[in-house]
């Protein structure tokens, strides 16, 4: 095959590996929308496929990607490019887990952003502890960049509970010394007063992101927005606390602009930065 010999561009690459949400609210839907929000040349690696169930309280329907599915599209995306920046979604399974860790120790990283996404909204928190320690062992470690919501700071920090921006700082603090990454964890709506509470701590830097709650209700793709307009920041060339503050931005407005929706939850709307 040959190729048009005219001249190619090279813009900022990002891939996310992700589960689909069919709704379009979260999972990859999200993270490939807020790339292109971000003008950011996007590719997913699809690992499940959840479809909310209407008729059960919108309970999650999970189907795990066959793991050589997954391999394979690892493998077509890193020979066509190298990512300047990779955000690692919900992998749902200790299989999944150790496929992506295998595909992820051959390729040479800048960025590689975790959110580590334990559970979803309206998700029993008991059906993701089997994912919790594979996660932590193999994914953990690789990742520059960290973005935890709540519960994913406590799993991660080990902590009791988190209910003030003292604990929230505490559990970054923990999270980073035990991963090396940048952390942005996520006070979200879950900590209680008007302000929405981000901590980022990256060992030297430590800063308190906030801005007023829009309403007390989580809205669907917020912590997926969030984490996908850091990794589409570090691809254009942002540092980690550049990226995070842009990101915050970013998704503060697109709760703002959210989508109404028929389930529990409205929609993250995804505006162009
Ligand atoms: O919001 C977390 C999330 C991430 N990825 C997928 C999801 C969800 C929540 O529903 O379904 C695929």
């Amino acid at each position: 095959m040959a190729k048009i010999q005219e001249s190619a561009t090279r813009p900022a690459i990002a891939l996310t590996i992700a589960g689909s949400e069919a709704t379009g609210g979260a999972g990859a839907q999200a993270d490939l929308k807020t790339f292109q929000a971000h003008d950011v040349f996007g590719m997913v690696a699809l690992t499940c496929i959840v479809s909310f169930d209407p008729k059960n309280e919108w309970a999650h329907r999970f189907v795990p990607v066959d793991t050589e599915v997954i391999a394979d599209q690892l493998e077509a995306q890193f020979a066509a490019y190298t990512p300047d920046a990779v955000k690692i979604g919900m992998l749902g399974t200790p299989t999944t887990i150790e496929t992506v860790a295998n595909a992820l120790a051959g390729a040479s990283l800048p960025n590689l952003v975790l959110d580590p996404v334990l559970i979803c909204k309206g998700q029993e928190p008991g059906a993701a502890l089997d994912t919790d320690n594979a996660l932590k062992a193999q994914i953990l470690p690789l990742a520059t960049f960290v973005t935890p919501n709540h519960f994913e700071a406590i799993a991660l920090s080990g902590r009791d509970s988190i209910e003030s921006v003292d604990d929230l700082v505490a559990a970054a603090k923990v999270i980073h010394e035990k991963s090396g990454a940048a952390v942005l964890a996520k006070g979200g709506v879950r900590l209680a007063g008007p302000d929405a509470i981000d901590v980022f701590y990256d060992g030297a830097t430590l800063e308190i992101l906030s801005a007023p709650k829009v309403g007390e209700h989580a809205v669907s793709g917020a912590g997926c927005t969030l984490a996908a307009a850091v990794t589409a920041e570090l691809a254009k060339g942002a540092t980690p606390i550049q990226a995070a503050k842009s990101a915050k931005e970013a998704v503060t407005a697109g709760i703002h602009a959210r989508v109404s929706s028929a389930a529990p939850f409205d929609a993250v709307r995804q505006l162009n930065r």
